[in-house]
C-alpha cells in the first residue's frame, strides 16, 4: 500500500479524509483517525464540530457536487468514505448522495491518485437473505431497498476503480453501530464502536486489500455473517452482544410475519414504496 509517512508525527498517513464526520459514526471516528494521521479532514454537508487544532481541518461539501469533492480530496493520502443517506428513502435522494456521490469520491481518488478507500457500505447489500442462513462476500448480493442498492453499486464501483485503476477498497457491510443493541435482531447485526474503529484501523493499513468485502459485525453469539474471505485484514472483534440480552429480551417480540422476524435486513425489506 502506498501511504505518506509524516516526517514529524510517524504515523501511517499524513492527510486522511473523512466523509460524514457529523453522523453517529463520523463523530466517533472523527476521533479515532488521529490515531493514524498528521491531520484528519472532516467533512459533511451538515454542521460539524470546529477544528479542535492544527491536527483537523472541517470542510463542508455537498458529496453530489462533483467539482467540490474533487478539491475536497486534494492533498489527501486515504478516504474513509461515510457520508450519505444512512436509511431507506425516496430513490431520488439515495441517487445524489450514495450514488453520484461515491461516484464523485472515486473519480476524485482517481484524479488525485487516492490508493484507498475505506467505504461504509451495509448488511442492507444482501437483506433479503433470511436469518438462519449463513451469508459471506461471496454469496449472491440480495439489496433490500434503494438504500441496499446504493451500498451495492458503491461496491462495484470499488471492484471497477480496482481493476480499472489499481484503487484498493475496503468495503465494511457494516450491521448496526450504536453505543447498544437497540432491538432482539441487533442481537445478531451489532458492532460496538470500538470494533468499528479497530475495523476502520485494519481497512486502512492491511496490504494488498484489492478490493474486500467484510461485514462489520462484532463477536457476537449468534452470527448470520462469515468472514472468511476477509481474514488478511486482521479484524478480530472483541465486544459481543450478549450483556445486553436480557434487557433486549423485555422487548415484545415481532410476529412471525414481521420482516423483523425472519429476514437479515429486517425492517429496511419493508420500507416504501414512496411517492405513489
Ligand atoms: P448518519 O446518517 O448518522 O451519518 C451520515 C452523514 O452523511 C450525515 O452526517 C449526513 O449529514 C451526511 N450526508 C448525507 N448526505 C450527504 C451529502 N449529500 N453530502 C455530504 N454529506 C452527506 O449515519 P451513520 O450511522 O453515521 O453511518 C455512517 C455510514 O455508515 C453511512 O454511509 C451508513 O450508510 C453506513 N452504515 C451505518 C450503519 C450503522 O449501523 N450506523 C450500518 C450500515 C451502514
Ligand atoms: C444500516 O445500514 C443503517 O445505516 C443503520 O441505521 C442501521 O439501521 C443498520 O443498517 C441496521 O441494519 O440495523
Amino acid at each position: 500500500m502506498t501511504t505518506l509517512a509524516s516526517p514529524t508525527s510517524g504515523k501511517p498517513f499524513n492527510r486522511l479524509l473523512l466523509t460524514g464526520a457529523a453522523g453517529g459514526l463520523g463523530q466517533i471516528l472523527r476521533e479515532a483517525l488521529q490515531a493514524h494521521a498528521t491531520v484528519v479532514r472532516a467533512s459533511d454537508i451538515s454542521a460539524m464540530a470546529p477544528a479542535a487544532g492544527d491536527h483537523e481541518e472541517v470542510i463542508s461539501c455537498n458529496l453530489a457536487d462533483k467539482d467540490g469533492v474533487l478539491a475536497l480530496a486534494q492533498g489527501v493520502d486515504a478516504i474513509v468514505h461515510l457520508g450519505g443517506i444512512s436509511t431507506e428513502r425516496a430513490f431520488e435522494d439515495i441517487l445524489d448522495a450514495n450514488i453520484r456521490g461515491t461516484f464523485h469520491v472515486y473519480e476524485a481518488a482517481r484524479k488525485h491518485g487516492i490508493k484507498r478507500v475505506v467505504f461504509a457500505s451495509s448488511n442492507h447489500v444482501t437483506g433479503f437473505y433470511p436469518q438462519d442462513e449463513t451469508v459471506d462476500a461471496q454469496s449472491v448480493r440480495r439489496p433490500d431497498c434503494y438504500y441496499g442498492l446504493s451500498k451495492s453499486y458503491g461496491e462495484d464501483l470499488a471492484t471497477f476503480y480496482f481493476h480499472r485503476y489499481g484503487i484498493e477498497t475496503v468495503s465494511l457491510r457494516i450491521g448496526s453501530s450504536f453505543p447498544e443493541p437497540r432491538n432482539l435482531r441487533m442481537l445478531s447485526t451489532w458492532l460496538s464502536y470500538a470494533d468499528l474503529a479497530h475495523l476502520v484501523e485494519r481497512a486502512l493499513l492491511a496490504d494488498n486489500v484489492g478490493h474486500t468485502v467484510v461485514y462489520g459485525v462484532s463477536a457476537n453469539r449468534e452470527l448470520w455473517w462469515d468472514n472468511r474471505f476477509a481474514a488478511h485484514l486482521g479484524f478480530n472483534p472483541q465486544d459481543s452482544s450478549e450483556r445486553f440480552r436480557e434487557k433486549l429480551a423485555q422487548q415484545p417480540k415481532p410476529a412471525a410475519d414481521d420482516a423483523s422476524a425472519h429476514l437479515q435486513g429486517g425492517a429496511f425489506t419493508a420500507a416504501g414504496p414512496f411517492g405513489d
